[in-house]
C-alpha cells in the first residue's frame, strides 16, 4: 500500500518540478501576440525614468500596432526609438505606436525600441518584478511582468 501511494505521489511532484522551467521561459500571449522576456534594470535612487525591454511576436496574418503601456511603477510610459541622428543618438516617442507586422518579431532593447517609464514612484530594485499592462490595437490588454536585472545590464552581444 505504501508503494502504491508512492506511485501515485510521483506524477504530481513531477508536474511541480516542471513549473518552474515554465516560469523561467516568462512568456505570454494575448491573441496572435506572443510577449516573450519583458525585463528592465534597476535604477540608482534619483532616476526619474527606466527602460523596458521585451520580444513581441505577431503570429497571425494581419498587423497589430503596440499602441500603449502603463505601470503602477511609473507615472506614464511613452514608446520610444532611438537612431543615429548624424553621429548623435537620439530618442523620440512613437506618437501612433509600435507596428506589429504580421509573422514578424519586434525586438524592444538597448539602444533601439524600448518603453521608456517617465516618473518613477520608486527606484527599481534588482531581482524584483514590475507589473506591466501591454496594450495592443487589435489583440488587446495583456499584464506582464517585466523582470528587473542588475543596473547597467545589457542582452548578449552588446
Ligand atoms: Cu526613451
Amino acid at each position: 500500500m505504501l508503494h502504491r501511494r508512492t506511485l501515485l505521489l510521483a506524477p504530481a511532484c513531477l508536474a511541480a518540478a516542471a513549473l518552474p522551467a515554465s516560469v523561467r521561459a516568462h512568456g505570454y500571449k494575448i491573441g496572435s501576440i506572443e510577449i516573450g522576456h519583458p525585463w528592465s534594470r534597476a535604477t540608482p535612487p534619483t532616476a526619474p525614468t527606466a527602460g523596458g525591454f521585451l520580444k513581441i511576436t505577431n503570429t497571425g496574418t494581419t498587423p497589430d500596432r503596440l499602441v500603449s503601456a502603463r505601470s503602477p511603477a511609473a507615472k506614464s510610459i511613452e514608446i520610444h526609438e532611438m537612431k543615429m541622428d548624424g553621429n548623435v543618438m537620439r530618442m523620440r516617442a512613437l506618437e501612433g505606436g509600435l507596428e506589429i507586422p504580421a509573422g514578424a518579431t519586434v525586438t524592444l532593447a538597448p539602444g533601439g525600441y524600448h518603453l521608456m517609464m517617465i516618473g518613477l514612484t520608486a527606484p527599481l530594485k534588482d531581482d524584483t518584478k514590475v507589473p506591466l499592462t501591454l496594450t495592443f490595437e487589435k489583440a488587446g490588454s495583456v499584464d506582464v511582468e517585466l523582470s528587473v536585472g542588475p543596473m547597467g545590464s545589457m542582452p548578449k552581444g552588446h
